[in-house]
């Protein structure tokens, strides 16, 4: 095709400089207690872009120890919740006023693509924050009618010290998801980022000091899950632990949670997302929707649509269009304009991923285009389409999270939603119909905790975003993520006989 002849993965000069790569413990930014460090590497040129501090055990207890005080000794739970807002409100603008830096760090840290960043993540970003600044001062109880004669009402107030551990996919977004809902509501973080991009978070904690948010209440970890990230799980002083990441370590997360202190737990974990084309779907809008539910960020998404079920009616010109797509897909360094399509991240994604396609060629599956590396530097592989997929192929159970597109026919309704259900998963789906009755009846009996119907990737602050199954346990975004970082006080007193 002619956008693969003009594919080029020579990478230019990053726009910007690493300046901070310290941990961010009790309003400081230090080296971490052992004095180690860790290199992060640029998967466009698989290069060292910077040594950074790497955190483990000693550094997680220091920062749960600045956390713990600032929240029993310190201003944050305390103030007034429309100041707590009115700081948050700055964070968001500060935040703002360094997109380019912020996107920029994020692109070289991660492959993803510099404009989708900057033009479409950023955004949401900061959006997401004024909305959990918005919810500040609207965070609260009830008054109950008692069987007799008391006053009852709940209090809803901060749990207390929060853990976070975040990936590598969405680093700003997922920073956001986890950060601004948990001091909205009045809690202290100790944020442990993924390995693979510590970068941009260095500078969002920095930022948050300038914003006014004090000393304590937000600390940031870079450094390794076995150490840093299990250190967080175990910590018997952190009262509840919020993780993104695979379902495997998620069941690590939950057991250390209940070995130590019984911390609260939520998990938002891995996808096999289905996108069903109905028999009536307009084809054209559905190939590009479920093009982009896959291949979106490289197909490092939780929610990417990883296998496509196509009625029967209209299965060769879906498959024909998607092949075809694809190969509209333009390779590249994800700095340049017009480019789609980056690195993986790192060269464990990149290996896994290259795995899972021979897996599918192996056990049958029709390779349509890609399927292999592009170039021989850097972590690209070319946007892959398989069809003919069947249900108990490798590539159609196992989460790949890489740029593999599998295409698989089906004759009725009840059975793609039989089929679509036939997984441990149950993060998100799409359906593409223009039969109302069907668009209901199939969002319906989906186990999935979003469904889009004729549209995909649609992360609007104000809904709620999580698993059924094994994708997770709670609600992240919209008001439902106030639920993951506060608990309900009951408080009862008598009356007198007065008012009785
Ligand atoms: O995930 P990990 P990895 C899926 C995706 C991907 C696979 C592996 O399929 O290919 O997971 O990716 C920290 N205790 N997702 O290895 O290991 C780790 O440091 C505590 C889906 O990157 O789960 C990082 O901060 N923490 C997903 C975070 O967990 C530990 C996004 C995620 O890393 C730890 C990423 C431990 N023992 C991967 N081990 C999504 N839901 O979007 C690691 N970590």
């Amino acid at each position: 095709s002619a956008a693969a002849e003009d594919w080029d993965v020579t990478a230019s000069k990053a726009p910007v400089e690493v300046k901070l790569t310290k941990l961010l413990i009790d309003g400081e930014l230090v080296d971490a207690a052992s004095g180690k460090t860790f290199p992060t590497v640029d998967p466009r040129t698989e290069e060292v872009i910077a040594q950074v501090a790497e955190g483990d055990e000693e550094d997680v207890n220091r920062a749960v120890r600045a956390a713990r005080k600032a929240f029993d000794e310190g201003p944050w739970p305390k103030m007034p919740a429309s100041q707590r807002g009115e700081i948050l409100f700055k964070y968001a603008d500060l935040l703002e006023q360094h997109t380019e830096e912020l996107a920029a760090l994020e692109t070289l840290d991660s492959g993803k693509i510099y404009e989708q960043v900057r033009y479409t993540e950023l955004p949401l970003f900061y959006k997401h924050f004024r909305y959990y600044a918005g919810w500040a001062d609207k965070i609260y109880g009830q008054t109950i009618p008692a069987d007799g004669p008391y006053m009852q009402y709940t209090l809803h107030e901060p749990i207390g010290v929060v853990g976070q551990i975040i990936p590598w996919n969405f680093p700003l977004v997922m920073f956001c998801w986890k950060v601004a809902p948990a001091l909205a509501a009045g809690n202290c973080v100790v944020l442990k980022t993924a390995e693979q991009t510590p970068l941009s978070a260095i500078l969002a904690g920095k930022l948050a000091l300038e914003a006014g948010i004090p000393p304590g209440v937000l600390n940031i970890i870079s450094g390794f899950g076995p150490t840093a990230g299990a250190a967080i799980a175990n910590h018997m002083d952190i009262d509840k632990v919020a993780f993104t990441g695979s379902t495997e370590v998620g069941k690590l997360v939950m057991a250390s949670a209940a070995r130590s202190n019984l911390k609260q737990v939520t998990l938002e974990l891995g996808g096999k997302s289905p996108v069903i084309i109905c028999a009536n779907a307009d084809v054209d809008k559905a190939v590009e929707l479920s093009h982009s539910a896959l291949f979106f960020n490289q197909g490092q998404c939780c929610a990417a649509g990883s296998r496509t079920f196509v009625h029967e009616s209209h299965y060769e010109e879906f498959v024909e269009k998607s092949k075809a797509r694809a190969l509209q897909r333009v390779v590249g360094d994800p700095f340049k304009a017009g480019v789609h399509h980056g690195p993986q991240v790192d060269k464990n994604q990149f290996e896994k991923i290259l795995e899972y396609i021979s897996h599918g060629e192996q056990q049958g599956a029709k390779l349509l285009t890609g399927g292999a590396r592009f170039g021989t530097k850097g972590f690209y592989i070319k946007p892959t389409v398989f069809s003919d997929v069947n249900d108990d192929m490798k590539i159609f159970t196992e989460e790949i999270f890489g740029p593999v597109q599998s295409i698989s026919k089906f004759k009725t309704l009840e059975e793609v939603v039989r089929r679509a259900n036939n997984t441990t998963y149950g993060l998100a789906a799409g359906v593409f119909t223009r039969d109302l009755d069907i668009a209901n009846t199939v969002s319906r009996g989906l186990r999935a905790g979003t469904v889009w119907i004729n549209c995909y990737n649609n992360f609007d602050a104000t809904m709620p975003f999580g698993g059924y199954k094994q994708s997770g346990i709670g609600r992240e975004k919209g008001s439902y993520a106030l639920e993951n970082y506060t608990q309900v006080k009951a408080v009862v007193t008598p009356l007198h006989d007065a008012a009785w």
